[in-house]
């Protein structure tokens, strides 16, 4: 069993695309463990790609998943259960759109811009270690609703906004 941090990028949802994706990952018979919408800070989406910091596209890419082309909401999810992480990768399908086979997801609903980015729906983790690094950064424990990694007491030090 393993777990997977799955994006609906901003593309994805400024085209009315979340039931489609959700009807096709659903093929993967995976348990969905937490899910939430999300405002996406520049130091999220930084810490996100911080691997690809080098590469021409990256400015792109964190405006992209800002959205700042788009809607500015992402919706973030963990799947859960057999092979996840393999079965979600392939329901994706490849990176680049154009390559991704045509009834993967990216293949169906991605594009390339003129500007050169791969506007290619969803985001899917690589590995365990990408996995568990992405699940770790976009939801607090409490937000999953069984403990996938071990947790700790933690005592509240950050200012918090609560309901007026
Ligand atoms: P992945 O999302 O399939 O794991 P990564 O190599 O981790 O692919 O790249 C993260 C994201 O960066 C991609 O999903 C895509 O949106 C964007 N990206 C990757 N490679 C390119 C590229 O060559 N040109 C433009 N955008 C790219
Ligand atoms: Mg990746």
């Amino acid at each position: 069993m393993d777990a997977t941090l799955v994006l609906f990028k901003p593309d994805g949802i400024t085209k009315s695309l979340t039931g489609n994706i959700l009807t096709e990952l659903s093929e993967a018979r995976l348990e969905i463990a937490a899910c939430k919408c999300v405002r996406v800070s520049k130091e999220l989406a930084e810490e996100h790609y911080k691997s690809l910091k080098n590469e021409s596209f990256y400015n792109e890419l964190i405006k992209y998943i800002m959205g700042e082309y788009h809607k500015k909401k992402v919706l973030a999810f963990v799947y859960w259960g057999d092979d996840a992480l393999r079965k979600v990768r392939e329901l994706a399908g490849a990176t680049n759109p154009e390559e991704a086979e045509a009834d993967s997801i990216r293949g169906k609903y991605g594009r390339i811009t003129t500007r050169g980015i791969f506007e290619n729906v969803i985001h899917a983790s690589s590995d365990a270690k990408e996995a568990e690094r992405e699940i770790k950064l976009w939801f607090e424990p409490d937000e999953i609703i069984f403990d996938i990694y071990p947790t700790k007491e933690d005592e509240a030090t950050v200012k918090k906004r609560a309901w007026a």
